[in-house]
């Protein structure tokens, strides 16, 4: 029986549509800088707060309306709950999901035991794979919810807490590759510290990077060829995550030699808890060749926390198309919507006006992007901007022609030097709103 009945196959209808269940923008065919929208955007929907996700805050219970849900943890609702799951994506239209292990199964009394249960949860899930053609974009493993993780996952100062962390991702990874997963993900959970008082920190960075190591080794061993990601975040739950922005993934990528296997997973809201925008932590790992795969939501400028809320902020979505067309895309990554409906949103239905509302806004960012694009207007200006490197002493400078005393010889020789120009923040941003 069909768990959402009164909604068919989510189409494309056009800006003008009134229909609260049609795309407005995303097109799937539509062709935008030589690719599909469907190919540019490799949307991706998340198993845990669509499928798992009960509306319980710190405030209060659940409150989620999820009628096919048996409330129990049994393997067959796990099941049940994946059929459930791949005919709300295929309704969508959405190409991609991704999910942590323990939200698609159940975990047992022990680790032979969950690993059985997410064998069994990963036969339906490759069925319906196969039924609807949806792929996995990312699976990745939950090594912070249980309290056995309370230290960390791969730097618990615990070391058979390290070893049980190990044998979960190689499991892991194992169905993530038997599902033809594309990437695989870290996200550093409890990868930090409350204090340093208590923390070797040293210790735990070494300890991160050999666990690294490790999953490469087996995906070498048993031919998974998917990019790794870690997920950038500065805060929560440890008051300090080692994966703290981009920069300092990267750092952490180059000092343990991973970066030839691993790249960034950048989600908006961990990049604003972090201090920066969205655009920034793009443009950084992108500059690097190390932008991997986007989580796409949004946070609360009024709050401070992750709110994973889902985005139809028409500049955000433009700025991150902007980023990830100057890189040349996002594959083999995704945008993958890391978002939950609000707790207040708890019918079925919400699930879909807010998916239908996020991929519509990232269509409209894509839009956006490229006709910012194809006009060149501002990426002139910003030709101009630089234009001093393009001629005598900057062109020296950037061929490696100068020293810090041949460039005072330099300027010691001149009456005056160059004026500056002005920036013109004013005028490019008001340039950036003629196209929303
Ligand atoms: C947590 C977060 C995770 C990762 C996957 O803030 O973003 O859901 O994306 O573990
Ligand atoms: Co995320």
């Amino acid at each position: 029986m069909a768990a959402f009945p009164e909604v068919g196959k989510v189409v494309y209808e056009g800006p003008q549509s009134k229909n609260p269940l049609a795309y407005k923008w995303y097109n799937p065919d539509e062709v935008v800088e030589g690719l599909t929208m469907k190919e540019h955007l490799r949307f991706s929907i998340v198993y845990w707060h669509t499928f798992r996700g009960t509306g319980s805050d710190p405030f209060g219970a659940g409150t989620m309306i999820r009628p096919w849900d048996d409330g129990t943890e049994s393997v067959a609702n796990a099941q049940n709950r994946a059929r459930v799951a791949f005919e709300f994506i295929e309704k969508l239209g959405a190409p991609y999901y991704a999910f942590h292990d323990r939200d698609v199964a159940p975990e047992g009394a022990t680790l032979a035991e969950s690993h059985r249960n997410f064998e069994e949860v990963a036969k339906v899930l490759k069925e319906e794979q196969e039924r609807t053609g949806i792929k996995l974009l990312w699976g990745t493993a939950n090594l912070f919810s249980n309290p056995r993780y309370m230290h960390g996952g791969a730097t618990t100062c615990n070391a058979d807490v390290f070893a049980y962390a190990a044998g979960q991702v190689r499991k892991c990874l194992e169905v993530t590759h038997e599902l033809g997963g594309e990437n695989y993900v870290f996200w550093g959970g409890r990868e930090g510290y409350q204090t340093l008082y208590n923390t070797d920190m040293k210790r735990e960075l070494d300890n991160l990077g050999r666990f690294f190591h490790m999953a490469v080794e087996y995906a070498d061993k048993i031919g998974f060829k998917g990019t790794f990601l870690i997920e950038p975040k500065p805060k929560e739950p440890t008051k300090h995550q080692y994966d703290s922005d981009a920069a300092a993934c990267i750092n952490f990528l180059r000092a343990y030699d991973l970066t030839d296997r691993f790249k960034l997973n950048i989600e908006t809201n961990h990049a604003t808890l972090a201090g920066h925008s969205m655009m920034h932590e793009l443009d950084y790992a992108g500059m690097q060749r190390l932008l991997g795969s986007i989580d796409a939501n949004t946070g609360d400028l009024l709050l401070g926390w992750d709110t994973d809320q889902f985005p139809t902020d028409i500049y955000l979505t433009t700025q991150i198309m902007w980023v990830l067309l100057k890189y040349g895309g996002i594959a083999p990554g995704g945008v993958n919507f890391d978002a939950k409906v609000r707790r207040e949103s708890f019918e079925p239905i919400d699930l879909f006006y807010a998916h239908i509302g996020g991929m519509d806004a990232f269509a409209r960012g894509l839009k956006i992007a490229a006709a910012i694009r194809a006009d060149g207007v501002l990426a002139d200006m910003v030709k101009d901007r630089y234009e001093s490197w393009t001629r005598g002493v900057g062109q020296e400078i950037e061929a490696g022609q100068h020293s810090l005393e041949s460039l005072e010889k330099y300027v010691l020789g001149k009456s005056e030097i160059e004026p500056n120009k002005s920036g013109r923040q004013e005028l490019f941003e008001n340039l950036v709103n003629q196209y929303i």
